[in-house]
């Protein structure tokens, strides 16, 4: 029996058995991706989704998930409901990592859901939504591509509030929250993560919403391949036009003196 109980758990226990039953067409299967700036409930979220601690969690300025992190749950009952997998990122804005290095391991997700992706999980802390989160989303939809934003929730943890959409229609949301992002999103949800059932009964509620409106259709892996590139040969462009500004200087201005430090170090010409 005991030996029995230890193979169990090295095939991942029961969200191992439910992952093979799911694999067997027994279960249907979703993908939800949590992504958002640094420290703002990503992993907590997705932790209220499992029904259970699978994400750690942090109050730090650096991320405390580095690459990405996987979580499943089944949601309308475990024989014929559906697995749902669900992917934890890096925070953008970490302030302790360069930018490259964390659109690298944001990307990194992408091989652990090949057949796509059914929703995104953009995660704000009510009351906060600032030049970090607008930078934040341009970077979301700047490695996701603009595809990935009609499959995109804007989660606002810390939030109790019962008249959500009211507000986020009204002045008191702000402008650009209100005229740039959320028309191009898939909707808001509010939750307060400490209230674990409600708050996952309202983001499954959402998600179910979202899945049904989209008609089950997928953010493909390939929308994400294509942004990556289209990301990867602006940034060539950009520093190609960067060498050539130098070299135009160049010629017209003679020696180039590198400082550092105060202190010419290298000469050139
Ligand atoms: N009261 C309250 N606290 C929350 C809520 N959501 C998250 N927290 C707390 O906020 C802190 C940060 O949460 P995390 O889930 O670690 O944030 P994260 O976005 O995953 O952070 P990184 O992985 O570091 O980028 C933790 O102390 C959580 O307990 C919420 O809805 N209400
Ligand atoms: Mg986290």
């Amino acid at each position: 029996m005991a030996e029995f109980t230890d193979q169990f758990a090295e095939n991942g226990g029961i969200s191992g058995l439910m992952e093979a039953l799911a694999m067997h067409g027994g279960l249907q299967q979703r993908v939800c991706v949590v992504v958002g700036v640094t420290g703002d409930g990503k992993s907590t979220t997705g932790n209220t989704l499992c029904g259970r601690d699978v994400f750690e969690t942090s109050t730090g300025l650096c991320s405390a998930t580095r690459g990405h992190a996987i979580g499943t749950y089944t949601a309308g009952g475990s024989l014929h409901g559906t697995l749902w997998r669900v992917i934890d990122t890096i925070g953008f804005e970490d302030s302790c990592l360069p930018q490259d290095e964390v659109a690298r391991l944001f990307g990194a997700f992408a091989d652990d859901c090949m057949d796509g992706v059914d929703a995104f999980l953009f995660v704000v802390k009510w009351g906060r939504f600032k030049p970090e989160h607008e930078r934040a989303l341009d970077a979301f939809a700047s490695n996701a591509g603009e595809d990935a934003l009609r499959h995109t929730l804007l989660v606002f943890t810390h939030c109790d509030v019962d008249n959500l959409d009211a507000i986020l229609a009204s002045d008191a949301a702000p402008k650009s929250l209100r005229e740039r992002w959320l028309p191009r999103l898939a909707g808001a949800v509010g939750v307060d993560n400490e209230q674990r059932l409600v708050a996952r009964a309202r983001l499954q509620t959402a998600l179910d919403g979202l899945v049904a409106r989209l008609k089950n259709e997928r953010y493909s892996h390939d929308s994400l391949r294509a942004a990556q590139k289209r990301r990867d040969a602006a940034r060539e462009a950009d520093r190609e036009a960067f060498r050539a500004a130098v070299l135009d200087w160049r010629k017209k201005d003679g020696p180039l003196v590198v400082e550092r430090f105060g202190r010419p170090v290298e000469k050139d010409k």
